[in-house]
């Protein structure tokens, strides 16, 4: 079937009992026509005529995850590779409240993420029914627009609206849709009662998207003459770079920038998008520790930010200032959608003839391949060395990623990597799983802490049911191990209450036979060479593959 059903909706029968005709058809169809073509989905009764759309319009991919966490990070992972949202299909305020901090990552990444959420039917609030909720403030919370569909008759024009808008704020566009919060972030959420989705509509569906005027392109100043002249004023610049500033052509660019006028160029910390590896210029991201990031910026006279936010410390600590720039920095906000334009036309003014600078491809592997144990130090350069061409990096490593792995990737066949966006943790495997599912033909690693791996680890079992050339690299630490530094500088050091929060060793986790359960291959890894021989199984191996890479410390 075509999209073409909205002459033949009326047509349908009026109770919906059949699951056409109605609001809730209305809905998946309207995402299609506004190329919105993956739902990762978690229903309820309250979906069940969504549910029942599906088949009605075959464009639409249902993808079914066993917790909303991972619908909303495989949403995510899926539009921070595409560029385009995924709708999630959310039951009440109950999924609601289980997607929110994978809403929260995608907000602060500026994703553009798509939820439409179940509602009781509006004759049904007011009953305290079980599962009745304050669905607006839940959405509201993380969500950048939010709106209430009143009417199978509208209802499309709501879920247009939502995909429009989830675009714009995700380009950095001012939309001045009613359904605006000042929440910020590219997540859009659609709250669609059972009625509207049982509902037969009557009248003519409306085909605009949403109306032109509720989307500006630029009402701000465009920042390429102050950009200009802070990189020719001879202070010190710093050039930050968001996901939409990430590509290889941008990365180039600033390169080139940093060279003719020498400002700094940071990547921001823990990257939403970026490319790194062999041929494309050094770029560091900025350090998590908030001190090497203030000392750092200490001479910063200007930061130009090109889709991203001022960097702050991640934690106020007593006595410490929580920005990282020094106070009279000025500082050049640039949208997503103008990032890349602005620095190709920057660094063709400032630095015609500097050609970029290209990271060489070492020889790989070195003493690590032994027989030694594999530790946090090592682990990166064995993975770096076996990393495919064109491969995509879900990297959920923590503490493990900080000792090393970023110098080895510089060196790995170029990749993309997405990293913690918003610190909550439980993103790697959702992100790696909606990125699978974005770039068929690519191979998508997750490097992922043990801790953070719990959280949504049923994702792994959406990875083999879509058969989805995932490989997880599990880093096991037995510990949440970044909160060790945090409680020492509490007082809580080798105290065994605390100590007991912060351990994950009793009882140990068997990795290989939780994915097993969930139809996902394993092997363990101890050692160097176990970690290149497990890795090759990985990708001899269709569809997903998850190795339990035990870390000695
Ligand atoms: C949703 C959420 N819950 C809790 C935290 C606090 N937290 C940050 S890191 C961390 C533990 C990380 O442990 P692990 O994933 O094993 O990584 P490691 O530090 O060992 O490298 C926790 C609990 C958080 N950031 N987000
Ligand atoms: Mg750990």
């Amino acid at each position: 079937m075509s999209t073409s059903f909205h002459g033949e909706t009326s047509l349908e029968p009026a109770d919906g009992d059949e699951g056409g005709g109605n609001g809730a058809r209305e809905v998946v169809a309207a995402l299609v026509d506004s190329n919105v073509e993956v739902m990762f989905a978690n229903p309820g009764t309250t979906e069940m005529y969504l549910v029942a759309a599906l088949d009605r319009v075959p464009e639409m991919r249902p993808v079914l995850c066993q917790f909303e966490g991972v619908a909303a990070g495989a949403a995510d992972g899926y539009a921070r590779m595409t560029g385009r949202p995924a709708a999630t299909l959310l039951h009440l305020g109950a999924g609601f409240g289980y997607a929110w901090p994978n809403l929260h990552n995608a907000r602060r990444g500026g994703t553009p993420v798509v939820n439409i959420v179940g509602e009781h039917a509006t004759s049904h609030l007011g009953l305290q029914s079980p599962l009745e909720s304050d669905l607006e403030t839940l959405a509201g919370t993380v969500s950048g627009w939010v709106r209430r569909a009143t009417s199978a008759n509208s209802v499309a024009t709501d879920a247009r609206a939502a995909v429009a808008a989830a675009n714009a704020l995700s380009a950095g566009r001012d939309v001045t849709d009613p359904g605006t919060t000042s929440t910020g972030g590219a997540v859009a959420t659609l709250i669609v009662p059972a009625d509207v989705s049982w509902t037969r509509r009557v009248a003519p569906t409306p085909t605009a998207a949403t109306s032109a005027d509720q989307i500006s392109d630029d009402n701000d100043a465009d920042p390429a003459p102050a950009a200009a002249a802070a990189l020719r004023s001879g202070g010190q610049v710093a050039l930050i770079l968001g996901a939409g500033s990430s590509s290889d052509d941008d990365l180039r660019a600033a390169d080139r920038l940093r060279q003719a006028t020498g400002a700094l160029v940071y990547a921001e910390t823990f990257p939403t998008r970026r490319r790194r590896g062999v041929g494309l210029p050094v770029i560091a991201d900025l350090p998590f520790q908030a001190e090497q990031t203030r000392q750092l910026l200490e001479k910063v006279d200007c930061a130009i930010l090109l889709d991203t936010p001022e960097p702050v410390a991640a934690f106020a600590a007593p006595g410490r200032p929580g920005r990282l720039l020094p106070a009279q920095t000025s500082i050049i906000r640039v949208p997503r959608h103008r990032a890349s334009s602005l620095l190709a036309e920057l660094a063709a003014a400032l630095a015609p003839d500097v050609r970029p600078t290209a990271a060489p491809r070492l020889a790989a592997g070195g003493d690590v391949l032994s027989a030694g144990a594999l530790t946090a130090k090592n682990w990166g350069d064995v993975f770096a060395a076996a990393l495919p061409e064109d491969a995509i990096i879900s990297d959920e490593s923590i503490t493990s990623g900080m000792f090393g792995l970023i110098d080895a990737m510089t060196h790995a066949h170029p990749h993309d990597t997405l990293g913690q966006a918003g610190y909550a943790i439980g993103q790697g495997i959702p992100i790696a799983t909606g990125a699978a599912i974005a770039c068929p033909g690519r191979p998508v690693f997750n490097l992922q802490a043990d801790g953070s791996a719990m959280y949504t680890v049923s994702g792994l079992w959406t990875q083999a049911r879509e058969n989805l050339d995932v490989t997880t690299i599990i880093l096991d630490n037995g510990r949440y191990a970044i909160l060790d530094g945090e409680l020492e500088r509490a007082g809580g050091a080798g105290l065994p209450m605390a100590e007991s929060l912060i351990n994950l060793s009793r009882p140990s986790l068997n990795f290989v036979a939780i994915a097993r359960g969930m139809g996902v291959p394993g092997a363990i890894a101890s050692t160097g060479i176990e970690l290149r021989a497990a890795l090759g199984r990985a990708r001899a191996t269709d569809g997903p593959f998850l190795i339990h890479a035990r870390l000695s410390a």
